[in-house]
């Protein structure tokens, strides 16, 4: 039988993304005209010299939205086209059809926005000081920090920085809409959120969600980018539709893409972290200044995820930790996978790194000895049970020989005068389920057809992760068939309503638990329509690899049989499953509670060697250690793990998401962005699973795999500065990620990098 999965079908070159589709003789393609400066007042448009290149130009602007020009959901803080301001260099202000791709992008250029500048300010702290949030700061007090850090024999405070990061999926955000007979709209979106999207579309066109379809096919890649983000590009295209009467495909260019969207959120953060004299961690605050952007956007969330992971893997019993979202005139960051962790973590970590130097400790002992153990509580109060921080720890020191590996390092330090080596080790514990309680829902809807063969329909959007291959697994084990027999529809609002976004690493937890339930509905029915064939009780019949067994013997009845009879016999072959992660009690407003289902475990070492003298660095291993529960996929989930260290690589080495003095991004090609790419890579991987282990909140003890391991990525930041102060055990510390060789360089010099 042909193998129809996603990956399959990919590596054919068989599978059709948004601009891949065919589109009818009369589509209009669109562009965007983005604004030039950081911000603006709007004076006038002028579409003239737009409309005189071609008799198919039209120049569509916030005036012409029939609905309601809004498409921020938390806070309605985003028009979908700016009336009166513009608020960042890169932001879409006027939309242009045309009758092809290019005309619509020289019409865009010729459109004339004239404005008057507006102080603009691209600083998290700069906006913090004049009070300029997108949201009221988020806090959680847990314990007593003051008094902890007056017992404390050692107290270190300091400063941490990170950047942001450009999602670059190999698709870049586009749509494409019809209005159909009825004034219907409908919808194709690169969209990791159908109902986002629905919800955008029906406000904007002022239509209710039942007059609007969004499908999600398959996406080349999202990574957070398109969970919120797509709705902008989706409700463009439909407002085109709209207006023009025609269907519209809106599809961005690579520059335009990296300029109007964005990106992971760059932070700023004050810690103080104290200890006793045996280095157990007694108190931790923080002080996160996260660069929201210029609109809400996910930035709560993002939040909720940062201060929600502020110890990182480690029992901190007194804590404090304070965020604030500070409104700038940047692109508004948005999702990107880890989603404020690797923020948190990186933060943590630094802070430990900054002890153990105050201690004349060594690092990995202080990380050791304070790891969450089973029976612990996190600092918001949620047990640690199942709990394998200490566990995938020991594994990966046993692996290494850790102490031995150490003594290797030193060796070839002392023997090599411009060549060092570094190494270091990050624990991971990472909480799944969305941080806003209310998300952690999905359905499913399956179908037997009379021939046999099932249909599966979940929110799940297959984006390169395999989703689809997991819940045919997932389906194909509930109803005891082989999986070939299970096929994977794609999203559309029809199919499966309000569906939660395919996120917080959650699309197979969620939706495979929903479809097992609606598997297991229809299981039911045909194993009772078996017994009364068989003539056997219900208790002692099963289906195994498509054959209905008797006490776990094949019997004469096989499934194809079994489910005509079933049709026959008018038997719905058809449920609806709906799965509500439950025991989810955290509470924002007091900080107590538990927040996720579950924690996924792991723990990293990367080691690098660098290069005194140009101040480049190769890596040289990655040894992982990681907790998948009990591996649903193998293959599947060792790629998303070697694509999530990829992207931790690029986040803390490598990726210089940087904007000028005006606010003006500036790499916005892949020329000049630079990526990770295969030799950047470390030399030698090695990923091991830890053994199976129970999982009650994933379908067969499963545990979701898409965001924990980025943070392995951290590892590498500090196996760097590790071989820094093997050249110079006295070069400055600064915790700032990227870790560019520029600002080794500056270090090894003894100079401050910027
Ligand atoms: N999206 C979201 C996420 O809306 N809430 C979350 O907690 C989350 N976590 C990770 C990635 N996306
Ligand atoms: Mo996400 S960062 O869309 O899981």
């Amino acid at each position: 039988m042909k193998d129809r999965t996603a990956a399959a079908l990919n590596l054919r070159g068989a599978t059709r993304y948004i601009d891949d589709l065919p589109v009818p003789a009369d589509c209009l393609q669109a562009a965007v005209k983005l604004s030039e400066s950081a911000r603006g007042r709007i004076l006038g448009i002028d579409a003239s010299a737009a409309l005189a290149l071609d008799p198919s130009v039209r120049v569509i602007t916030a005036g012409d939205v029939p609905g309601i020009n809004q498409i921020g959901f938390a806070v309605p803080d985003e028009p979908l086209l700016p009336e009166r301001e513009w608020e960042y260099w890169g932001q879409p202000l006027v939309l242009v059809l045309a009758a092809t791709r290019s005309l619509a992008r020289k019409a865009a250029a010729l459109v004339e926005v004239s404005g008057e500048p507006l102080p603009a300010v691209f600083d998290a702290r700069e906006a913090a000081a004049a009070r300029q949030f997108i949201f009221p700061a988020q806090t959680i007090n847990s314990g007593d920090v003051e008094a902890a850090f007056a017992s404390c024999a050692y107290v270190v405070s300091g400063r941490v920085d990170s950047g942001g990061q450009e999602h670059v999926y190999l698709e870049t955000q586009g749509a494409y809409a019809e209005i159909r007979e009825g004034g219907k709209a409908f919808v194709i979106s690169s969209t990791q959120g159908p109902t986002g999207v629905q919800r955008a579309v029906a406000q904007a066109l002022g239509l209710p969600m039942s007059a609007v379809e969004v499908e999600a096919r398959r996406l080349g890649g999202a990574f957070g980018g398109k969970e919120d983000q797509a709705s902008t590009w989706g409700a463009l295209a439909a407002l085109g539709a709209w207006v023009s009467g025609k269907p519209v495909k809106l599809y961005l260019d690579r520059r335009v893409h990296m300029r109007a969207t964005g990106k992971r959120h760059p932070y700023s953060t004050d810690f103080r972290i104290g200890a006793d004299a045996e280095g157990r961690i007694l108190a931790f605050e923080a002080t996160y200044y996260q660069n929201s952007g210029c609109t809400c956007d996910l930035s709560p969330a993002i939040m909720a995820r940062t201060v929600l992971h502020a110890t990182g893997a480690y029992k901190v019993p007194n804590v404090k930790v304070t965020g604030y979202m500070c409104r700038t005139n940047l692109p508004s960051f948005t999702a990107f996978r880890g989603f404020g962790a690797p923020q948190a973590f990186f933060v943590i970590e630094a802070a430990i790194d900054a002890l153990a130097r105050a201690m004349g400790a060594d690092r990995a002992v202080l990380q050791r000895k304070n790891l969450y153990r089973e029976g612990d509580a996190t600092y918001v109060g949620m047990p640690i049970v199942r709990g394998r921080a200490e566990e995938a720890f020991d594994r990966l020191t046993e692996k290494l020989a850790w102490k031995e590996y150490r003594v290797d390092i030193d060796a070839f330090n002392a023997s090599h005068s411009m060549e060092k080596k570094g190494a270091a080790i990050l624990p991971i514990c990472f909480g799944i389920s969305f941080t806003k309680r209310s998300m952690n829902q999905a359905g499913a809807l399956v179908h037997v057809y009379q021939d046999g063969s099932v249909l599966v329909s979940t929110g799940a959007i297959e984006m390169g992760q395999q989703v689809s291959r997991k819940l045919a697994r997932v389906a194909a084990r509930t109803l005891g068939l082989p999986e070939a027999r299970v096929a994977v529809e794609r999203t559309t609002t029809l199919t499966v309503a309000n569906t939660v976004p395919t996120a917080a690493s959650t699309g197979s937890d969620l939706n495979g638990m929903a479809a097992s339930i609606a598997c297991r509905k229809i299981r039911d029915r045909l194993i009772a329509k078996a017994a009364a064939m068989l003539g056997e009780p219900p208790e002692r019949v099963g289906i195994a690899e498509g054959i209905v067994t008797v006490s776990g013997a094949p019997s004469r009845l096989g499934w194809d049989e079994l489910v005509a009879a079933a049709n026959q016999d008018r038997i719905d072959l058809s449920a609806h499953g709906f799965y509500a992660t439950p025991g989810l009690t955290y509470d924002p407003a007091t900080g107590r509670g538990t927040p996720f289902a579950y924690y996924v475990y792991g723990a990293a070492c990367v080691t690098v060697r660098l290069d005194l003298l140009r101040a480049t660095y190769r890596l040289e291993s990655a040894t992982i250690v990681h907790d998948a529960g009990t591996i649903l996929d193998e293959a599947v989930d060792r790629g998303q793990i070697e694509g999530a260290l990829a992207q931790g690589l690029g986040w803390t080495l490598l990726e210089d998401l940087r904007f000028g003095p005006d606010g003006r991004l500036l790499a916005d090609t892949l020329s000049t962005y630079k990526l990770p790419d295969l030799d950047f890579m470390p030399k030698a991987m090695d990923i091991e699973f830890l053994p199976p282990m129970d999982n009650p909140s994933a379908p067969f003890n499963s545990k979701a795999v898409g965001e924990p391991p980025l943070q392995y990525g951290i590892a590498a930041y500090f196996a760097l500065l590790d071989a820094v102060r093997a050249a110079k055990p006295d070069a400055g510390t600064v915790y700032d990620v990227p870790f560019i060789p520029e600002k080794v360089e500056a270090l090894l010099d003894g100079r401050r990098p910027c």
